[in-house]
């Protein structure tokens, strides 16, 4: 009898055995018509040459010349599946979004999971946040909830989106990870502090994709039927309980199964042990957000648990894999500006600058008509409107329905109660400068308060160990940055600088591709 090798690797016998009953396909081109010969290519006589009269053999070539797309620009290697959302509260005195509507209703979800700076390609156990992207598939159109496994984000205006992400990325000449380049971005913009802390701690190195928290992490705003609206952070909490790797963990599964996570959930859903995750919303008035002591939509910073505390709405459960990775996973597109009535941007910057990013790069990475794909399509409402046409349009393009407004030909019409809520902006338009904005105090916290004394010892060990790579001026800088949140702090990660001669793994690790991005080194 064959060894139990999992139900991921075992995927294409368990296939063949779901259809044994069933007849073999007759094999046809992409066009349909029977193939009479797989294996040999039509040549003038036994030796060639080919003659441009082989359908079958351009047909496929040439479709296998397209077959890639360009990988996503960050958040490039990751596994998703489905499921539903299942309400077990009531937030209707909140938000009047029909996913809310009542308990025990049911929406159907898809969930992508991801590393952020390696290729697609890389490894899952680096030391990086993680991509937790949520879409509903509501009555009243598609809600994309783009989140991470962290409350927080490295910066806190969307101009500087491009150069941090050029800075985790890829030296232009080398073509190698740099740590220069890393570290470099990061002293320069103490605001990175709290996340890199983050980072640097044992959640860094989170246990597949089960085992992590989710967030939405912006602060958004809900409106209720009165069309009442107060501020929200949404938070996802893990009911396998939190695990992380440990960093020789990570670092001996990038090399023996880089697809760690993948195959991890892939195989959970097959076996029927269906992941899930409790879903809280933390509320604050627009009162409360005047007289917060911070911006309330400073992306950097969270919302104490204390003060707003954590309400209970509903859970995410995962019970399908993908039946078709390309089709279900690598075209599934995620776009923050996807919010049905109820559910509103805040001013956020980093919001409001995702809210342009997202669909501009799903039309240049997947096209004009990228909606109308199956996984990315609204199906539960109907899409009616004035778009038509453009590459790769599928079903019936609205057929003979006006393409104009306003007609007198009984159209679409535009529904006043889902008009957006009016807010007041009164300030003077400018380039305001955020980068002073308290990058420290919640730092403090998170090192003082939330770590214990083991914990903070790992940080700062892992923080060290991945800073040992860079020239010492950025690592002078990016201690003394460090010293302004907190002595032991910045004296911790400076002892261990100066004790600590690089590893050859800290070396191997920014030199070597594909193995890992910012893996902390073992000291
Ligand atoms: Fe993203 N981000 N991002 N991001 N992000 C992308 O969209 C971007 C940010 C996040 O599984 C891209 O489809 C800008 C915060 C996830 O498909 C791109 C800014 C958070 C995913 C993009 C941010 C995220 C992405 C790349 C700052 C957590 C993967 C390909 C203004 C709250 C979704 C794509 C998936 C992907 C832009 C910041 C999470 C380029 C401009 C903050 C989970 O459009």
């Amino acid at each position: 009898m064959d060894e139990d090798r999992g139900k991921a690797t075992d995927q294409l016998k368990l296939w063949k055995e779901d259809r044994s009953a069933q007849r073999p396909d007759n094999l046809t081109t992409g066009a349909g018509h029977p193939i009479g010969d797989k294996l040999n290519i039509i040549t003038a006589g036994p030796r060639g040459p080919l003659l441009v009269q082989d359908t079958p053999f351009i047909d496929e070539m040439a479709h296998f010349d397209r077959e890639r797309i360009p990988e996503r620009v960050v958040h490039a290697k990751g596994g998703g599946a489905f499921g539903y959302f299942e309400v077990t509260h009531d937030i209707s005195r909140y938000c009047k979004a029909k996913v809310f509507e009542h308990v025990g209703k049911t929406t159907p979800i898809a969930i992508r999971f991801s590393t952020v700076a390696g290729e697609s390609g890389s490894a899952d156990t680096v030391r990086d946040p993680r991509g937790f992207a949520v879409k509903f598939y509501t009555d009243e159109g598609n809600w994309d909830l783009t989140g991470n496994n962290t409350p927080i984000f490295f910066i806190r205006d969307a101009m500087l989106f491009p150069s941090f992400v050029h800075s985790q990325k890829r030296n232009p000449q080398t073509h190698l990870k740099d740590p220069d380049m890393v570290w470099d971005f990061w002293s320069l913009r103490p605001e990175c502090m709290h996340q890199v802390s983050f980072l640097f701690s044992d959640r860094g190195l989170p246990d597949g994709f089960r085992h992590m928290n989710g967030y939405g992490s912006h602060t958004f705003k809900l409106v209720n039927a009165e069309r009442q609206p107060v501020y929200c952070k949404f938070h996802y909490k893990t009911n396998q309980g939190i695990k992380n790797l440990k960093p020789e963990d990570a670092e001996r599964l990038a090399s023996t199964d880089p697809d760690y996570a993948i195959r991890d959930l892939y195989t959970s859903i097959a076996n029927g042990k269906f992941p899930s995750w409790s879903f809280y919303i933390q509320v604050m008035t627009f009162d409360q957000a005047e007289k917060f002591q911070w911006n309330p939509f400073d992306l950097t910073k969270v919302w104490s648990h204390k003060e707003y505390p954590l309400i209970p709405v509903g859970r995410l459960v995962l019970n399908r894999n993908p039946a078709n990775y390309f089709a279900e996973i690598e075209q599934l597109a995620f776009d923050p500006s996807n919010m049905p009535p109820g559910i509103e941007p805040s001013p956020d910057k980093m919001l409001q600058g995702r809210l342009f990013s997202y669909p501009d790069t799903h039309r240049h990475r997947l096209g004009t008509n990228y909606l109308q794909l199956p996984v990315n399509c609204p199906f539960r409402t109907r899409v009616a409107n004035y778009q038509r046409d453009g590459p790769m349009c599928m079903f019936d393009n609205q057929a003979g329905a006006p393409n104009y407004f306003p007609n007198s030909f009984s159209a679409p019409e535009a529904q006043r109660q889902h008009v957006e809520t009016r807010f007041k902006v009164s300030p003077d338009v400018g380039r305001y400068n955020s980068a002073d904005d308290d990058n420290v105090t919640q730092v403090r916290t998170f090192f003082t308060e939330v770590l214990n004394e083991e914990e903070r010892q790992r940080l700062c060990q892992n923080m060290a160990g991945a800073l040992k790579g860079a020239q010492v001026f950025i690592q002078k800088r990016w201690v003394q940055n460090l010293m302004a949140v907190h002595a032991d702090y910045g004296n911790g990660v400076q002892t261990l600088l100066k004790n600590t001669e690089p590893t050859k793994d800290t070396v191997r690790v920014y030199t070597r591709g594909g193995a890992s991005t910012i893996a902390a080194s073992k000291m």
